[in-house]
């Protein structure tokens, strides 16, 4: 197994050009005894997955857990972040759209992820490596025996894995894994799979596992399974930071703003910078356009009949007051409610202003991208109002929070018609 895979074609031209302890750059021909000696540096890639049914928001912040177990891993070696291609996500239910294997930069801007670790695309990594291969995968999981409250200590354990592995067997005895595909039958890597690490803690004890293997590439899956290692930091907001919209959505976003909503960056007051570590808003200096904003929460929120997600009737209510208190009379509603469900929004409130998308921009821009444009414009908007525990909802206040609205305008939920104790979300404040 060891020298399955020291296959180093370096073959697109990479902005994180692996460099030597030296120097010199890495060139394909180092076998893999030059760099168990050490006398070749070259950078070591790192791949991750999510349980498939994770939603893309949560997706978001899986990423920023990970950026820092690679700033970590990054102190003491040369590592690149692949980032995993989005697959077809239980949510994405357009139909004759085919989303899958999707790159990052349909949904985020890669010069900005750049700026904050080395990232590149899954298609990049496959070129750079001379094919699919991944050398080690570790599959992230909790102790099967539990945790005992209260001995909170972080450990790492190799162990066999609890839940049956995603990836089948072939008759080389390889494991296959499709990446960004996992509803197919297509098969894209071969990997060796290891036994999972039990798993209970943030990066630190993780980085000493990574690194005692020597292989180029890590895989790994389940990554939802990685905590924060400093959540609502500093670390955490300049890799949230980091994760900008792909320009073309936010055009899009930003066209629709100005033609529906009478909402423009210099009106409202937006000091966007392209460059977001040159951007530090102060706290309420944003004004915001002249709508409220809403994220309507509905399918599988609704199907478990929660106390905490109000009724149409009751969303209205609310919508209307607070149109009434904040003096705005238009109101932008973004929802994954079912047709049949719109119709009826659309009757109880008849004059919502919604991005509705053509056959053609669908198509174009896919159900994540439509999604984007959405939380978009609901991060512009003077007063934002969520649905409870949604993170698609929670991406909207950290959007908020960058651009540099007032938190009072940002951290509101929807009550449920029937609920008592209606706790609003927690002000998550911007850290530089
Ligand atoms: N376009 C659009 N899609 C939405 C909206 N709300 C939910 N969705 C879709 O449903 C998914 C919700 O899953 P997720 O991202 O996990 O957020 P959560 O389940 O609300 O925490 C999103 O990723 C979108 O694909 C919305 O307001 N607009
Ligand atoms: C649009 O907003 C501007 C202020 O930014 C305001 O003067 C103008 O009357 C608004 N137009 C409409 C049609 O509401
Ligand atoms: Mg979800």
């Amino acid at each position: 197994m060891a020298a399955l895979s020291v296959v180093c074609l370096l073959l697109a031209a990479a902005s994180w050009r692996p460099v030597s302890a030296t120097g010199e750059e890495f060139w394909p021909g180092q076998s893999a005894a030059d760099i168990l000696s050490g006398v070749a540096s070259r950078r070591r890639y790192l791949l991750y997955d999510v349980n498939p049914p994770e939603g893309f928001n949560l997706r978001r912040d899986v990423y920023i857990r990970v950026a820092s177990l690679l700033k970590t891993l990054l102190k003491t070696e040369e590592w690149v972040l692949v980032l995993p291609p989005w697959g077809r996500l239980y949510h994405w239910q357009s139909p004759d759209i085919p989303q899958v294997r999707i790159p990052w930069s349909e949904f985020f801007d890669l010069p900005s992820l750049n700026k904050n670790i080395p990232v590149i695309e899954y298609e990049q990594f496959i070129a750079e490596s001379g094919g699919p291969f991944i050398d080690q995968v570790y599959v992230l999981q909790g102790y099967a025996e539990g945790w005992k409250e209260g001995t909170w200590e972080e450990k790492v354990d190799e162990r066999p894995c609890i839940d049956p592995l995603l990836y089948s067997q072939d008759k080389h005895e390889y494991y296959r894994l499709v990446l960004g595909l996992r509803r197919n039958t297509g098969s894209e890597c071969l990997l060796p799979v290891r036994p999972g690490i039990g798993f209970h803690c943030g990066a630190c004890p993780l980085k000493k596992h990574i690194c005692s293997a020597w292989e180029p590439s890590v895989m790994l899956d389940r990554a939802e399974n990685l905590l924060h290692d400093h959540y609502g930091g500093r670390e955490y907001w300049d890799t949230r930071r980091s994760m900008v919209f792909a320009k073309h959505l936010r055009a899009v976003g930003d066209e629709f703003r100005s033609q529906h909503l009478n909402s423009t960056d210099a009106a409202d007051k937006m000091a966007l910078e392209e460059d977001w570590t040159r951007m530090k808003v102060k706290l309420g200096s944003a004004l915001g356009g002249p709508y409220l904003g809403v994220h309507l929460r509905r399918k599988d929120f609704i199907w478990g009949h929660r106390e905490d997600v109000p009724s149409l009737e009751g969303a209205v209510k609310k919508i209307r007051s607070l149109m009434k208190t904040h003096r705005l009379d238009k109101v932008f509603v973004a929802t994954d409610a079912i047709r049949k469900e719109q119709e009826e929004l659309r009757k109880l409130l008849p004059e919502m202003v919604r991005f509705e998308p053509t056959w053609e921009e669908l198509e174009l821009y896919k159900d994540g991208g439509v999604a984007i444009i959405d939380q978009w414009i609901c991060a512009h908007a003077r007063f934002f109002i969520g649905t409870s525990v949604s993170t698609f909802s929670f991406r909207i206040h950290e959007e908020r929070e960058i651009l540099g609205l007032d938190p009072k305008t940002t951290y509101n939920r929807f009550c449920g018609d029937q609920e008592k104790a209606c706790e609003q979300p927690t002000h998550w404040k911007i850290a530089y």
